[in-house]
């Protein structure tokens, strides 16, 4: 049976203040720090819950609100494979972090019912946090809600999304044919830098990096991944002040660059032109590279753009080591991706399109052998199916060149963290990739040339009257709005135009993109005038 005197003993601790209403949302429940306390403790019980449900295997919680000002923080749970928290479990989620006081255990209890769990398995949960000031508190009534109901619970510390998410994959993998890793943040850095290591070997000195942590643990943790790559990789480390406040995401971070289309300040006079940097999001899951080119042009190489690079790579591997028909490499992008990358890629192999929200890409990517998605945001990995790592591993070259072709595929299966977007992991990948093609930042932004493009907000009484089909790209409600976007999308060389309601914020969001840039932003503006 639930502890319910010991449960009610903690929750006094942590009680819910009545005005407020949580939702469980793409994000995990995101909001201001200061607000999150009583919605923690019961997240933590809800983990607990999980874990029990699914015969003890490891849980795992990631406290952070990613890219967004240092006020704000947030919680997410992670499944058994490193994967986001199943979507009926979104709902369980929002119900008991709404519940009020007097209620709560009895939803509790109900809930315990309803989803039939037997209470007399174990528990076990992982969780970290980035830099949030608010962030220490939070694990302190997660910790709360563990102990209130008995679970185990492991401190990975102050860390990033992706590491906890491979943390509980390593873990739950532990002993098994497909163990994952060591379970520790050192086995993180050894898989990744040994794989690394291996697949920069023999190639040219790599040319200085310069990453923009965003003042975040993305700082903390590339510092101590530059031990374990020592010169393979000269790093330059910028926007490191984790413990300035106000500092986090200020005007640096991969979410500011994309937004923005331009340098961080704090990089100014920093860059040769030419010199590759990157910038890592708040949680370090998300990276853009940019460079200043001889004219002194700030040029962005966005998610779309590692994407494009990343996968010709792949399907050259994948030919080059014998396996063009056994292999079948797919690109997962969303309808913001710029059209010129689906053109590159829709030329080379199989694109699919489906809604925004990473767990959207990451489903989708799981139908291919290997599956390369990206938002345009930055945050991507690429998939292997278990049939194909298993085929890498037994695959017989035939001739030496298949032979190096496929160490190198089974090195990126090592490289890459394919539980979820990393930036850290990505940027090595980025970084073989260059190595191999002996490309600069210059040709790799020559692969394609992006289509000027413009995303606007748009402030509505009501985004739910807004609703889409084909991938979002397509408005069905209200009726008669679509016909008026393509007829003015039509008058534009290379218009193309959509129109979808936010699931993160309380906008519609229209995108435009044309050959020219004016045409670009006249686009969306004539399109945002049709939505208002
Ligand atoms: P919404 O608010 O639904 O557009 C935003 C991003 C997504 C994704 C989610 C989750 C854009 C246009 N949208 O979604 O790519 O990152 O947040 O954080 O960037
Ligand atoms: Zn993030």
């Amino acid at each position: 049976a639930l502890p319910v005197d010991t449960i009610a003993e903690y929750a006094a601790r942590h009680p819910k203040a009545p005005h407020l209403h949580f939702s469980y949302g793409t994000a995990g429940f995101r909001t201001l720090g200061v607000v999150l306390d009583s919605v923690l403790f019961r997240v933590g019980i809800l983990a607990a819950l999980r874990s029990k449900r699914l015969d003890g295997k490891t849980i795992g919680v990631m406290i952070t609100a990613s890219h967004n000002p240092e006020e704000d923080n947030g919680v997410k749970l992670v499944d058994p494979r490193g994967e986001m928290l199943e979507a009926a479990w979104e709902n369980h989620a929002t119900t008991l972090a709404n519940a009020s006081n007097e209620e709560f255990l009895d939803v509790l209890r109900q809930f315990v019912q309803t989803a039939r769990i037997d209470l007399s398995k174990p528990s076990r949960v992982v969780y970290g946090r980035d830099t949030r000031p608010t962030g220490e508190g939070l694990v302190q009534a997660l910790r709360d809600g563990l102990a209130a109901i008995g679970a185990e619970g492991r401190d990975a510390g102050i860390t990033t999304t992706p590491i906890v998410h491979y943390l509980v994959k390593a873990i739950n993998t532990k002993g098994t044919k497909q163990e994952y890793g060591e379970d520790s943040e050192e086995g993180y850095f050894e898989k990744m830098s040994e794989a690394f290591r291996k697949l920069v070997s023999g190639r040219a000195r790599i040319p200085q990096l310069i990453v923009d942590c965003a003042n975040g643990v993305g700082a903390p943790i590339v510092k101590k991944m530059t031990e374990y790559l020592g010169e393979t990789l000269p790093i330059v480390l910028v926007n490191t002040a984790i413990d300035t406040p106000g500092a986090l995401n200020h005007n640096c971070g991969a979410d500011f660059v994309k937004t923005r289309q331009t340098l961080p300040p704090s990089l100014h006079g920093m860059m040769k032109p030419g010199q590759r940097a990157c910038s890592f999001d708040g949680d370090a899951d998300r990276l853009m590279y940019y460079f200043i080119d001889e004219r002194g042009y700030f040029a962005m190489l966005d998610g779309d753009k590692i994407a494009a690079l990343v996968a010709a790579f792949i399907v050259d591997l994948a030919r080059l080591a014998g396996l063009a028909d056994k292999v079948k490499v797919g690109v997962v992008q969303t309808a913001y991706a710029n059209g010129a990358s689906t053109k590159y890629l829709s030329e080379r192999l199989p694109v699919r399109c489906v809604p925004t929200g990473v767990k959207h890409l990451h489903h989708a990517a799981e139908q291919f052998d290997i599956g390369v998605y990206f938002e345009a945001n930055g945050h991507g990995t690429v998939l292997f199916s278990p049939s194909t790592i298993e085929r890498l591993e037994t695959h017989e070259p035939s001739t030496p060149a298949q032979s190096t072709a496929l160490k190198h595929l089974n090195n990126l299966v090592q490289l890459i963290n394919q539980t979820v977007g990393d930036a850290l992991s990505d940027m090595l990948l980025v970084e073989v990739v260059l190595a191999h093609k002996a490309y600069s930042a210059i040709e790799w932004n020559s692969l394609y040339s992006d289509l000027p493009n413009r995303l606007v907000k748009v402030y509505v009484p009501n985004r739910n009257v807004f609703k889409t089909e084909d991938a979002e790209r397509r408005l069905v409600s209200p009726a008669g709005l679509q016909p008026k976007i393509e007829e003015l999308a039509r008058r534009y060389d290379g218009g193309r135009s959509f129109v979808r309601p936010s699931g993160t914020e309380d906008v519609v969001r229209v995108y435009s993109e044309a050959v020219l840039r004016s045409q670009a932003d006249e686009l969306a503006f004539r399109v945002a005038g049709l939505v208002y």
